[in-house]
């Protein structure tokens, strides 16, 4: 495979940007190598600056469900381009947005749209805070909501990736109300309550991680966590960034069959441009800034161009239901596909995957947190990585990531991706 464009381009950009991208996990650090750089993407494929085609499994890490360059959508930003670009004023369109929604998430009375979700985890935060008038929040090892200081303790994704230990910048004083428990442990955040009476403002968590690979919460877990947060007045924050109308058109919510008491989204409602949202019920909402005094704003947020792109994929999700049944399928299909190649050659693996989510992790014991998921073999999990990608397959470059699947994928594709994954030898 040829990347001389792309070895030549990582070069160059080293000389502007701080690692060459503006992202960490894209620099392929923990996989080792050159990232690729990509040209353009249309349906289930990426195009390189070389010219090499792959088969797409980050999908711009979730937003891209009905795949890339959807017709639709991109017609869609075309016209509504042309009545300018940005105006920081209300639209109609947001409205239009925030019904959407609404009508798609039933526990969702208000939403406030910003640019990143990152910004809304952030944002649900502060609202616990003023709400509650409680200053700490429990996190899980693992878990990524965003960079912001907050959550920057114990994290999964780039953080996790690159093991950074301990964060510059992050001040003592910051970290000291982030407290974490292990994913998937229930008596851990009992005691972390207990220990911390009346100063716990909001439990926030990925319902499925997908920062640390893809972990489901186990059997009753989220349901102990929600009788906890009712019985000691903790809001209740689902990180929805990733599986937000991913999993189903409620989300984790309605996929897992539980209410959140805030809801955070991302990428996914911008379908593909830069979007965050976080909304809940009218009484928490309400102390949002100008209703209330819990201050947040943003220029872009609500922007019309995000806006337009998000509402055209979610509706037409909205309209086809029966795309999370064949992304479902699909996903299956792959779960049974690759336990059959690896067990040929006797290479030990866990394969997670909740709908359209899924992970492999080279080991064998369950992974059910980031210890788990530690503990699998990296290494080789990064030679899986460079192998697949030797042939035609981009999966997400560490082990501390979720794939995520688009319904543009055929099953010609899943095969081809089955059959990668045969010739690799461990
Ligand atoms: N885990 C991140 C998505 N939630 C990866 C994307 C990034 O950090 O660039």
């Amino acid at each position: 495979m040829n990347n001389n464009n792309s070895n030549e381009l990582f070069e160059r950009a080293k000389q502007s940007i701080p690692g060459g991208v503006n992202s960490p996990v894209r620099a392929f650090k923990s996989v080792g190598g050159t990232p690729v750089f990509i040209k353009s993407a249309k349906g289930a494929y990426l195009l390189d600056e070389d010219g090499n085609k792959y088969i797409d499994y980050i999908n711009s890490w979730g937003p891209m469900i009905l795949g890339h360059a959807y017709d639709p959508v991109v017609k869609a930003i075309q016209e509504k381009a042309l009545d300018s670009t940005s105006f920081g004023a209300p639209t109609l369109l947001e409205i239009e947005m925030a019904e959407l929604i609404k009508s798609m998430v039933p526990n969702v009375d208000l939403i406030r749209m910003v640019s990143s979700g990152t910004e809304a985890c952030m944002s649900a935060i502060r609202l616990a805070r003023g709400y509650t008038g409680k200053n700490k929040i429990i996190k899980f090892e693992g878990c990524y909501h965003g960079h912001a200081d907050s959550f920057l303790v114990k994290a999964g994704s780039g953080v996790a990736t690159l093991n950074i230990q301990t964060m510059p910048g992050v001040t003592a004083g910051v970290s000291v109300d982030t407290l974490t428990a292990p994913y998937n442990n229930l008596e851990a955040v009992k005691k972390l309550v207990e220990e911390n009476k009346n100063e716990i403002a909001a439990v926030i968590i990925e319902p499925v991680a997908g920062n640390m690979g893809c972990i489901l919460p186990q059997k009753n877990y989220l349901e102990g966590l929600r009788k906890i947060c009712d019985e000691e007045n903790i809001i209740f924050i689902f990180d929805e960034v990733m599986t937000g109308f991913r999993l189903s058109l409620g989300g984790a919510q309605e996929k897992l069959n539980i209410d959140a008491d805030l809801v955070t989204y991302g990428k996914v409602i911008g379908g593909g441009l830069p979007v965050g949202a976080f909304g809940g019920r009218r009484k928490i909402m309400e102390h949002i800034s100008p209703l209330g005094n819990v201050y947040q704003a943003g220029t872009l947020s609500g922007n019309p161009i995000a806006m337009i792109a998000g509402y055209t994929m979610l509706t037409e999700l909205k309209n086809n239901p029966g795309i999370y049944k064949e992304l479902d399928e699909k996903c299956s299909y792959l779960k049974k596909g690759l336990p059959e190649v690896f067990n040929k050659k006797g290479i030990k693996h866990r394969i997670n995957s909740l709908g359209s989510m899924i992970s492999i992790h080279f080991c064998d014991h369950d992974i059910t947190d980031f210890e788990t998921a530690s503990k699998a073999d990296i290494p080789l999990f990064n030679k899986f990585f460079h192998h697949m990608l030797e042939h035609g397959v981009y999966l997400p470059p560490s082990a501390y990531e979720s794939w995520f699947l688009s319904n543009a994928l055929t099953y010609e594709n899943l095969d081809e991706t089955i059959k990668a994954a045969d010739s690799f030898q461990g």
